[in-house]
């Protein structure tokens, strides 16, 4: 295969997961519940009852898994810890199968010549802090910073960098305002304190993590906002609802403030969770690099029923979708980019993508929607390298099919078929098509 993505020596190919989407085995050896489920049992929650109960059986199978990702040539895996398996109740005691099994995982990885990328959070909080009121409670903030470094003191040896949160604007809107991910609660903006609260768990568990001499990253799934059309009244809700989706999660991190909340009707202090001292705590660590999730852009309109939401989200028609409904757009991929860059400047640290990949609609062969996917938005990330954005890596999303959250397994996503009812893993088209890329990006750095 021709290596048509211009990307520098040392460019990291990765792919990624999820515990609860990959893992399974959520009873055994001493994992505790997480909010994911006890969310699954709610009639309803989860399209066609589905859940992570054995999702891709990963827990048992990670050698296999790691087999197929050294067919790919990864440089770089990214994975997530489950909070519930390694500390059960969230705070307190320490489960040593738990931590036992990330140990093996790491060590297989390194094996096998790939770099371990662990995040700390993907959504899986274990249900004993839920209970105590979930990331609305400050506590927890506080929680995170002590599970991080139980994790840390036992992986930081052969793990240098590590991601702390996932998408925290996905969890804080699905999970508190919206309530249709765990835990499934409803509290529109008042839903906000929980956003501000993992932030501030990033910033005890960056500090954490610097302390032991490890690097510190981020993932936010970033969405670069359009306005449905040049009128003013769009451009304000366009405004309101990247205040919401972006800069409420970057700004704090690299600028050490937050963005002005009042076009979302939402007190400066966010409902008083914001108290002296917190926004350093989140912003004086420092961040060595910031993962960027991107699937697509998001169109804006002035809202059709006044009072309700200060934006409408509408449709982009004239762009193709993917089998979950989401625009495909990569040429937005290099605009985001490019906006990061001249909005933060000098205070942006390096980016790595650390996911981006789509759901098709089976049957999948030859899988030639997700091989245009991927090469296109690898174009547009080319391009704002050549235009100057240091991007570190690429992790696909995601390695194998699996849990899909509300979707349920009804959204697959993987380089890797995943038979949930066999456990067979068949690799697609795209897998041999990634494979091959890697290959050539390597040979032709090797000359
Ligand atoms: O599956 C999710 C992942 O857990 C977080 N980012 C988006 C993916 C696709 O929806």
């Amino acid at each position: 295969m021709p290596d048509r993505f211009d990307l520098p020596v040392g460019f990291r190919w990765g792919a990624a997961t999820a515990a609860y989407q990959i893992e399974g085995a959520v009873e055994e050896d001493g994992r505790g519940p997480s909010v994911w489920d006890t969310f699954c049992e709610r009639p309803g929650a989860v399209r066609d009852g589905h859940s992570g109960t054995v999702a891709c059986d990963h827990y048992h199978r990670y050698g296999e898994d790691i087999e197929l990702m050294k067919g790919l040539g990864l440089d770089g895996y990214r994975f997530s810890v489950a909070w519930p398996r390694v500390v059960p109740a969230g705070a307190g005691a320490v489960n040593p199968a738990g931590t036992a099994f990330y140990d093996r995982l790491v060590d297989a990885l390194l094996e096998a010549g790939i770099a371990p990328l662990p995040t700390l959070f993907h959504w899986d909080l274990p249900q004993g802090l839920e209970d105590a009121g979930g990331w609305l409670n400050r506590d927890t903030a506080y929680r995170f910073a002590d599970y991080a470094a139980v994790v840390a003191d036992r992986l930081g040896d052969r793990v240098p960098a590590w991601i702390t949160l996932n998408e925290p604007f996905v969890h804080t809107v699905f999970g508190y305002a919206l309530g249709t991910h765990a835990p499934g609660r409803t509290m529109m903006f008042e839903a906000l304190p929980a956003a501000h609260h993992q932030l501030l768990g990033h910033g005890l568990a960056a500090t954490v993590l610097h302390d032991r001499g490890l690097e510190v990253m981020l993932s936010n799934n970033l969405t670069p906002v359009e306005p449905a059309t040049p009128s003013p009244a769009d451009a304000e809700a366009a405004a309101a609802y990247d205040t919401l989706h972006n800069r409420l999660f970057t700004d704090p991190v690299l600028l050490g403030r937050y963005p002005d909340l009042s076009a979302l009707g939402v007190p400066e202090d966010i409902y008083g969770a914001v108290r002296p001292g917190d926004l350093d705590l989140i912003h004086a660590p420092g961040l060595d690099g910031l993962g960027v999730n991107y699937y697509n852009p998001t169109r804006v309109a002035a809202p059709t029923t006044p009072g309700l939401l200060p934006f409408d989200l509408v449709d982009i028609p004239d762009a193709p979708h993917t089998a979950f409904g989401w625009p495909v757009v990569p040429e937005a991929l290099t605009r985001l980019l490019l906006h990061l860059r001249d909005v933060y400047g000098p205070a942006l640290p390096p980016v790595t993508i650390t996911e981006n990949g789509c759901s098709v609609t089976e049957p999948t062969t030859p899988d030639q929607p997700r091989i245009d996917f991927m090469a296109s938005h690898l174009d547009a990330l080319a391009q704002a390298v050549a235009e100057g954005v240091d991007v570190r890596g690429y992790y696909t999303w995601s390695l194998l099919d699996n849990f899909e959250w509300a979707q349920g397994f009804n959204q697959r996503f993987g380089l890797i078929h995943v038979d949930f009812a066999t456990q067979r893993r068949t690799p697609r088209a795209s897998y041999a098509w990634y494979r091959d890329l890697i290959a050539a990006h390597k040979a032709r750095h090797a000359k």
